[in-house]
């Protein structure tokens, strides 16, 4: 399968994160990329595609500010990553913001993501991986892959999170939307709900979300992800939703794998976009799933049998020593 890096993806590099009432090592790693490079043999480098596709998913203010957050952070005095600390709560009013702060606070769910001088080069250069796997797709390929670190689907239309900044499977999704694919369908398999592509298409139903992930009653990200979620709108309908317990092992997770992909083969998408993330690997350091690393062949195989062009993105999964093999055994089903 043709697979796509860009080695400026590896500058994201920041060095703690606000966990569990303290700062932390940054789980989401250069090494990531290292353990998956190592397991998956050559990789592509991407054509540069600019930020038009990026900026048809992402609001201006929102792509300007991930590009001046580092400039603004060091004309405050900051040293180390921008990391917000103050949110506005739902309802305030729409405000001309300018201190870093505001801004990072305004434009973020949570202080786990920072921002460093780097970041907007390694997200770029992510989302250039996505689109190449895209088109490589559109242009006739079965399947393709993106190893897209850092990852993308806790990012909505204007706000960072879960250590995402772009999201690479709606700005996938969108390219393939403006390519001249009718109906799109993104299958988000990563522990964690994607609630910034849920998000994003919403009210669009022209892009089916199904997601597969830890139950927010539980766990992050909290407040998107619950059963009742189902769209709105042209989009009502075209969200679908299924939390799991934490324990969850292959038989229950292949049994709602089966059941997104009965929803979407009813929605009878041109292209599928997978949200793989492996953070549902039993090792996992910061997840609660049971899978093992021959289950992803399984659902690989599930997914690759239903027939559509299929795109595959990374995700999470911060366990490294596995991550790899995680990996190339999911591209191997396909
Ligand atoms: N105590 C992805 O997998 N931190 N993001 C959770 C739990 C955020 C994960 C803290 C986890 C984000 C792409
Ligand atoms: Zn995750």
């Amino acid at each position: 399968m043709r697979a796509f890096y860009a080695p400026a993806q590896a500058r994201h590099a920041p060095t703690q994160e606000l966990h569990n009432g303290g700062f932390a090592a940054y789980a989401e790693t250069p090494a990531r990329v290292d353990a998956v490079l190592a397991a998956i043999g050559a990789t592509e480098e991407p054509e540069d595609r600019g930020e038009t596709p990026i900026r048809a998913v992402h609001s201006a203010a929102y792509v300007d500010f991930l590009k001046a957050a580092p400039r603004l952070w060091r004309e405050a005095g900051r040293q180390g990553d921008a990391i917000p600390y103050a949110f506005p709560i739902r309802g305030r009013r729409p405000l001309a913001l300018s201190r870093i702060d505001a801004l990072l606070g305004a434009h973020a769910f949570d202080a786990t993501t920072p921002i460093t001088p780097d970041s907007w080069a390694a997200v770029y250069a992510s989302a250039q991986s996505a689109l190449a796997a895209t088109h490589a797709v559109l242009a006739g390929e079965r399947a393709a892959f993106a190893l897209c670190r850092p990852p993308g689907h806790h990012a909505g239309a204007d706000y960072c999170g879960g250590y995402c900044h772009l999201n690479h499977a709606a700005i996938a999704a969108q390219a393939a939307r403006d390519a001249g694919i009718g109906r799109v369908a993104i299958l988000d398999i990563d522990y964690h709900h994607g609630n910034g592509t849920q998000d994003i298409f919403w009210e669009r139903g022209d892009v089916f979300y199904a997601s597969i992930h830890a139950d927010p009653a539980t766990d992050y990200p909290f407040y998107w992800g619950h059963a009742d979620e189902t769209g709105a709108g042209d989009g009502a309908g075209a969200t679908l939703n299924l939390p799991l317990p934490q324990g969850t092992t292959i038989d229950a997770f292949r049994a709602a794998q089966a059941a997104a992909l009965d929803a979407i083969a009813r929605f009878a998408p041109g292209l599928l976009i997978v949200s793989f993330g492996a953070d549902t690997w039993a090792g996992d350091p910061i997840s609660a799933f049971a899978l093992q690393t021959a289950d992803y062949t399984t659902l690989a195989r599930d997914i690759a049998a239903r027939g559509w062009p299929t795109v595959v993105l990374l995700e999470g999964g911060y366990a490294v020593a596995a991550l790899g093999d995680n990996v190339a055994r999911f591209l191997a089903g396909f």
